[in-house]
């Protein structure tokens, strides 16, 4: 077998199925870098290394061929104080993979029933399903498809499991949604929802929204903070262009931010390096931490 760093880097991305250009894109680098590398010509800096071991979610062990075991190394956030019972989101992800509708969503219900707050549904039962899938996707054990299913109805239950919308929340008006081509939001729509929960105004704005039409809803709504997020570090070059343009606006910049997802995890820093006010690794951490910066 060639463990050879060029042909690891060369099988996993084709196992993504993108070509060259795509890779090179994601990360920042030129087409001709991410041949080199995988013909062995050249050699990654230690930055573009841990960032490829990142987007393909695998060990720098497996990138450098010292290991051929290459799990997945994301783990979806897990509370601190989790009050769920890890097995239940083994459970909902089973009752998906077998189609059964009623039961997953009977798995959230009487988790409720059992005074388990929804900040746990998301993060301690729905976040970690979605995470396992995306690593059995990866490993061939789910297709496409399934995983597309599991990740559609997970959306229309973080939908279900949203405030009444009759109720007009005091709080202040927050902002929110994925920058640029930012499409994975199933974490954004349940940080939503927390925020909703405990009385934040929120209005969710998508993805794929020009600058524009941001500024717009800025002059047009009392926005006092916008939710940012992240999932793949290709993405963070949008997410600063936005942090840039407020800050460079003086009726903008008293607008707080707060950003999270996937691409922060492993960089406990970049959150204050590109000049956000919070960061947080989950719903129940966004709570607290949008209360702490309204505090201030
Ligand atoms: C579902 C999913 C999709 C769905 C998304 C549906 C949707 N409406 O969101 C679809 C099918 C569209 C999709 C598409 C793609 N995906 Co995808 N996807 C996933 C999957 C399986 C789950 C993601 C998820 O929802 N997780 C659950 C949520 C709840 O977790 P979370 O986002 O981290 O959010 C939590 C916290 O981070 C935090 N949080 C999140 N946002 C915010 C924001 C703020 C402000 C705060 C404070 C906190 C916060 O709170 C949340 C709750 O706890 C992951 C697998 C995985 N390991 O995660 C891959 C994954 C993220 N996808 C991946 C890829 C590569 C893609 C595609 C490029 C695939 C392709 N070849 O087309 C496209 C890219 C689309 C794009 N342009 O963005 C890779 C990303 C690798 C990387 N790091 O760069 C992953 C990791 C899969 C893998 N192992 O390779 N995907």
């Amino acid at each position: 077998m060639d463990r050879s760093f060029g042909n690891r880097l060369r099988n996993l991305r084709k196992f993504k199925n993108i070509n060259q250009q795509e890779l090179a894109n994601e990360l920042g680098l030129s087409q001709t870098s991410i041949a080199n590398y995988e013909n062995n010509v050249r050699f990654p800096s230690d930055i573009i290394l841990v960032n490829l071991a990142d987007y393909f979610q695998i060990s720098l062990d497996y990138l450098l061929g010292r290991t051929d075991e290459s799990t997945p190394i994301i783990i979806a956030p897990r509370h601190d104080n989790s009050m769920a019972d890890p097995a239940l989101s083994v459970r909902y992800l089973d009752a998906m993979i077998r189609n059964n509708i009623p039961e997953a969503w009977q798995i959230l219900t009487l988790s409720t029933k059992t005074g388990i707050p929804n900040t746990s549904l998301y993060d301690d039962i729905l976040a970690p399903a979605l995470s396992e899938a995306g690593i059995m996707w990866q490993k061939g054990e789910l297709n496409i498809a399934q995983e597309h299913f599991i990740s559609l109805e997970t959306e229309r239950f973080i939908s279900l499991l949203r405030q009444n919308p009759s109720i007009r929340q005091a709080g202040p008006l927050i902002a929110s949604l994925a920058p640029g081509e930012e499409n994975h939001q199933l974490g954004i729509r349940m940080v939503n929802n927390a925020l909703e929960e405990a009385g934040f105004n929120v209005m969710f704005l998508g993805s794929q929204l020009p600058y524009d039409n941001l500024q717009f809803i800025l002059d047009h709504h009392p926005v006092r903070m916008i939710a940012l997020t992240a999932s793949m570090r290709g993405h963070l070059n949008q997410l600063q262009f936005i942090m840039e343009r407020l800050r460079e606006n003086d009726r903008f910049r008293h607008i707080k931010v707060i950003v999270g997802g996937q691409a922060f995890i492993h960089s406990p820093e970049l959150w204050k390096k590109i000049g956000a006010d919070g960061y947080a690794i989950n719903t129940a951490d966004t709570v607290k931490t949008v209360k702490r910066i309204f505090d201030k």
